[in-house]
């Protein structure tokens, strides 16, 4: 039986006897998950010391205890609720949120909570192997609390599916389970979620970037007319913070020491040091980043305006913005490729609802960069890391069919293969990186756009 004390939660679980026989459905195949694909090698013997919230007040949630991982006390918290919320864009403006799924927006709103559901356990998995060979035990605890928290991440949009979407809901928290990164037949949804995280500074440059797009993916979730998931993901987002912490200052402390070893060896060469180059690190953020813009879907999507308009996915900061929140009139410029030149288009905003947001994340993103080449100042040395233009390294979107520089250059697929081992991490970087006993596994190539998830 499942008690408050187990599943800790502010959603009265007690007193709807469906939806708990439910979750003690789902609870066991939960657990064998972690236990398979979870922090491998720190199961049963440990006792972690990570932060449970048990409720949504700050004392209940930044509430400490040892566990062993697998007996986590994963809860289910929605926001408190605002009184008399209205819709805040789209065809319902300012009518009443809804506290249940509309029957026309079913498939839409099950699409979305499924893939925001299905990046939660896939970063579990992309990390699973980091425990083994963390740097410290700062960064161990620091990997557990980010893992405990996507695997409660997932609880928030399981018990989503399972109290709003019957047995459509259910089947769907089963596939959550089954789907698993870098699985060539049955893989994650989004691309970035079946790249590997092989070493601990993909593990700080994935906390950076992609957890970054978590954090701007929820704001926009937030604002959704479907009250239960808006305050959901309000509680989400305050636990997404620490994620982006850890990345942050984990680069800071690898930039820092790659400095250190340029002083002390008097060279840029410090891998035979123990150190990161910086050509290698810059390799990385090329990467993330890369991968995650390929996150925001298409520059131009009427998945995305259809969203908008039905209200079950706002803008980043909807309640800021100061136009009519309709956007049926307006433009966005829109950087694209035309007659082989990179060019700037005009569409209607409705359709460039990926870019907006987009264009929130990258600017965030800067911040990155700026600190950490304050450190490269602070240490006397010239050189720079820095984002790479949108269009490169992409897969999906206006750029996917084309290749352009980090710098912004338009080239052809021979210019491409010539640079690409200069602008992304090769196997021999990866060596300077990633400890010999990793275990290796079959290379996830492919996208997932049909993965079979609705
Ligand atoms: N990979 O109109 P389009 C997080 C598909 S991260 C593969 O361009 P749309 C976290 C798309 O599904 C936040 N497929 O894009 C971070 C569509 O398929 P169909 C995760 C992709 O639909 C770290 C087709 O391409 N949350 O929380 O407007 C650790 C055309 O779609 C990709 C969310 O993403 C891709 N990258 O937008 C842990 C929020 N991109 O219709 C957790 C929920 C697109 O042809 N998701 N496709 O079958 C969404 O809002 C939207 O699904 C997307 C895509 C923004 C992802």
């Amino acid at each position: 039986m499942i008690s408050a004390e187990r599943i800790p939660n502010n959603v009265d679980l007690h007193l709807n006897k469906r939806l708990q026989r439910a979750l003690e459905h789902w609870q066991p195949q939960y657990i064998q998950w972690w236990r398979d694909m979870g922090p491998q090698g720190f199961q049963d013997y440990h006792q972690v010391y990570v932060r449970t919230a048990v409720s949504v007040d700050p004392e209940g949630w930044a509430h400490f205890e040892y566990v062993k991982l697998p007996e986590y006390r994963w809860g289910i918290f929605l926001a408190d609720p605002v009184h008399d919320r209205r819709i805040g864009f789209g065809d319902f403006f300012g009518q009443p949120v809804w506290q249940e799924v509309p029957g026309e927006f079913r498939n839409q709103l099950r699409r979305l909570i499924v893939t925001q559901g299905d990046t939660e356990p896939a970063s579990v998995e992309q990390q699973r192997w980091l425990g083994q060979r963390c740097p410290s035990l700062y960064d161990l605890r620091n990997l557990f609390q980010v893992n405990v928290e996507e695997g409660r991440h997932l609880w928030a949009m399981v018990y989503l599916l399972h109290a709003y979407f019957g047995r459509n809901g259910r089947e769907e928290a089963e596939a959550l389970l089954q789907r698993s990164s870098g699985d060539l037949d049955s893989p994650r949804i989004l691309g970035a979620f079946n790249e590997e995280t092989p070493d601990w500074l993909s593990f700080y440059m994935f906390t950076y970037f992609t957890d970054r797009d978590g954090k701007y993916q929820l704001g926009t979730l937030k604002e959704s007319a479907f009250d239960p998931l808006s305050r959901t993901c309000e509680f989400m987002l305050r636990e997404e913070a620490h994620h982006m912490f850890v990345g942050t200052t984990g680069i800071d402390r690898v930039v820092t020491r790659t400095c250190e070893l340029m002083h002390e060896h008097d060279t840029a060469d410090v891998a035979p040091h123990g150190g990161i180059p910086l050509d290698v690190i810059q390799k990385y953020v090329n990467l993330h980043y890369s991968v995650s813009l390929d996150l925001f879907g298409s520059e131009r999507s009427t998945n995305a305006a259809t969203y908008f308009t039905a209200g079950l996915k706002g803008r980043w900061q909807e309640e800021r913005r100061r136009d009519d929140h309709l956007l049926t009139e307006d433009a966005f410029p829109i950087e694209t490729v035309r007659d082989g030149r990179l060019a700037t288009d005009e569409v209607s905003a409705l359709l460039a609802l990926n870019l907006d947001l987009r264009t929130e994340y990258v600017k965030d993103c800067g911040s990155g960069p700026t600190r950490w080449n304050r450190i490269l100042a602070k240490h006397g040395f010239d050189e720079r890391l820095s984002l790479p233009h949108i269009g490169f390294n992409r897969q999906v979107g206006l750029f996917a069919e084309h290749h352009v520089t980090p710098a912004g250059e338009l080239v052809g697929p021979d210019a491409w293969e010539a640079g690409k081992d200069r602008w992304l991490p090769t196997a021999a970087d990866r060596t300077h990186t990633t400890p010999a006993h990793v275990p290796q596994r079959t290379r996830w190539t492919g996208w997932s756009h049909t993965a079979p998830i609705m």
